[in-house]
């Protein structure tokens, strides 16, 4: 049942072993640090680089091995950053590049890799490149797509009917240049032109920029809006058609966007972008250098951004299979086949990568229930290939509840008190909680710029290091079994034992089993192991358990009789 492609990388990965550093990134921990809210260095209420240079020690104490940085670069803020304005600076809010450069500095040091978070699908209209396009500097007219729009009644209208993710139509229109420029997004984001060479070599440019200041890479933000479908031999593009399903023609899911998401091209400007990283592999030597990409897109499209032999792509297209796609009420098989989608799928020779949370989705516990964290951990530590944490789900972070005064998100702001919970995304974003004192150890100032969860006098680092079983220490313990071979390099059989327990079992020869057993819901379970895996022992040992078992660590059981209590996750070896 095993991905083909795993096996393979597997003794690859062992046939080199001189190469190790080159692979470094396949059995890798990534955290992702949203900037604003992980450590205040200056009282400000906003975090910054001091803050997360200080924090490094915590990174290692957790086993973290590279990090991206949600973005830091100059920016209005209009969306928190994702609309740069400047891709060579930094922004205030977050120091000074030499912050930046003192950060890359220790965490190479320390043996952690820098990843940042590259937009390339729109710029800031402050942005230097958009004015002098507005303003139709030879140079920089074609830098983002421009149309002047139609006529009909006499009136001037758009040029088609495209929504923004963000409501409203794609198209605003501009006195200076008297054209509409098209945002896929914020009407402050103007789509970058990808179809222009210049921009993309502008954009290759910003890459070696900063591969050359000592980060190990990037994670390109939302890669299937880069793109819109080209426009007739007229300059015009086709309206898209409407989606049944949804009746506010204001809403970006009134319409189905064929010709403004997962365009072919966007596949190739990845090929393009890590041939930019192979460059500087070539220029500084030292370890690979990689891209994470994120996409919402279908299997087969995700599977191609990994590239094959010919054409390298990136190395970690992120696996939203189980972020996407499980829910409260998801059962064993719903995990069993959303797991096995990507390991099936993968091209031969590739990682797998797993994710479960980010700044734009609901906190694992508020989605999948606070009594499953610790098994959301598990599978994202144990699953074999990359994990992808974001900050605060090592802790057990909830949701915060921000009412409509307090919320900034431009997603939610630019709807309305009816609708902002459903859009907001200001819930995962709030300050990351270190300890019991005043605004959770962020900050030292007297404010905030998202208010802190009121749960964080229980749920801090400083607390959950001093007990036992803390969401932050099952999060240790697991991430302390991946340096064991079996699961560095070893297989996985992942079976559904019925639809309320979960189970895989990692095997690698010569080395001892590991098997994951997870109880989803309220009821005693009784499994019978060994008639669903091969080659057990009779007994197995507890290696990881949670605070729901009843069962120490190092305990023994009959693989023929596993008892498993409510909810109760658990990681047992072969004797
Ligand atoms: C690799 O991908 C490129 C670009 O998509 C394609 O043109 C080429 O045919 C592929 N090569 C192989 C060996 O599949
Ligand atoms: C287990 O941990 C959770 C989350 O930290 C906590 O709410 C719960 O009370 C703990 N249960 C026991 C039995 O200690
Ligand atoms: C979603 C996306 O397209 N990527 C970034 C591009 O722009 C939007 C808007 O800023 C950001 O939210 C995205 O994260």
């Amino acid at each position: 049942m095993l991905a083909k492609a795993l096996t393979l990388c597997c003794l690859m990965a062992l046939a080199l072993p001189t190469l190790a550093e080159e692979g470094w990134w396949r059995s890798a921990q990534f955290y992702q640090i949203y900037p604003r809210s992980f450590k205040d260095s200056d009282g400000n209420g906003v975090g910054d680089l001091q803050g997360i240079t200080q924090q490094l020690a915590y990174l290692k104490e957790i086993g973290i091995t590279a990090t991206w940085l949600s973005p830091i670069f100059t920016s209005p803020m209009a969306d928190f950053g994702y609309d740069v304005a400047n891709f060579y600076e930094i922004d205030p809010v977050f120091g000074t590049m030499s912050d930046f450069e003192a950060l890359v500095q220790k965490a190479n040091q320390m043996n952690i890799k820098i990843i940042l978070d590259f937009v390339p699908n729109h710029s800031s209209d402050e942005c230097d490149w958009f004015i002098r396009s507005a303003a139709g500097e030879e140079e920089y007219k074609d830098f983002y797509v421009w149309h002047t729009g139609k006529v009909v009644n006499g009136i001037r209208q758009p040029p088609n009917n495209w929504i923004s993710v963000f409501r409203g139509s794609q198209w605003t229109w501009h006195e200076g240049r008297q054209a509409y420029y098209l945002h896929q997004f914020h009407a402050k984001q103007p789509d970058l032109n990808y179809r222009n060479p210049k921009v993309v070599e502008a954009m290759k440019d910003v890459l070696r920029f900063w591969l050359r200041k000592g980060v190990y890479g990037f994670r390109i933000d939302a890669v299937p809006h880069v793109f819109e479908v080209e426009a007739d031999v007229n300059g015009n593009w086709p309206d898209e058609p409407r989606n049944q399903y949804v009746s506010d023609p204001e809403d970006y899911a009134y319409l189905d966007h064929i010709y403004t998401t997962n365009q072919p091209e966007t596949i190739e400007l990845v090929y393009d972008f890590r041939q930019v990283l192979e460059e500087i592999d070539q220029e500084l030597g030292g370890d690979d250098r990689i891209l994470l990409t994120e996409a919402y897109a279908p299997l087969d499209v995700l599977m191609q951004y990994y590239g094959n032999d010919t054409r390298k792509g990136s190395q970690i297209p992120f696996n939203f299979e189980l972020l996407a796609n499980v829910h409260y009420d998801s059962n064993a098989f719903d995990y069993a086949q959303l797991i096995h989608n990507w390991l099936d799928n993968m091209p031969a020779g590739q990682v797998a990568n797993w994710v479960l949370g980010n700044h734009d989705q609901s906190r694992i516990g508020s989605r999948l229930g606070a009594d499953r964290i610790d098994a959301a951990n598990m599978l994202l530590l144990m699953l074999p290939g990359i994990s992808v944490t974001y900050q605060g789900e090592e802790l057990g972070m909830l949701d915060v509840f921000i009412s409509w005064e307090d919320t900034v998100d431009p997603q939610a702001c630019q709807s309305n008190e009816q609708e902002f919970e459903r859009l907001t995304r200001d819930p995962v974003r709030t300050p990351f909680q270190w300890s019991d004192e005043a605004n959770a150890g962020f900050t030292s100032g007297p404010t905030t710029w998202l208010p802190i969860s009121k749960d964080y006098k229980l749920v801090n680092v400083k607390r959950e290091r001093g007990i036992a079983l803390s969401h932050l220490n099952v999060y240790k313990q697991l991430r302390a079994l991946r340096d064991e071979p079996t699961m560095k390099d070893g297989d996985v059989t992942v079976k559904p034992i019925g639809p309320t327990v979960l189970a895989f079992k990692r095997s690698l020869p010569g080395h001892k089993s590991y098997i994951v057993v997870w109880n989803l819901n309220d009821d005693v379970e009784t499994v019978i192991l060994d008639s669903v895996f091969i080659d057990l022992t009779s007994e197995l040992r507890y290696v990881v358990v949670t605070n729901k078992s009843i069962r120490r660590k190092n305990d023994l059981t009959y693989a023929n009789s596993v008892l498993l209590m409510p909810k109760e996750v658990i990681v047992l070896s072969t004797v």
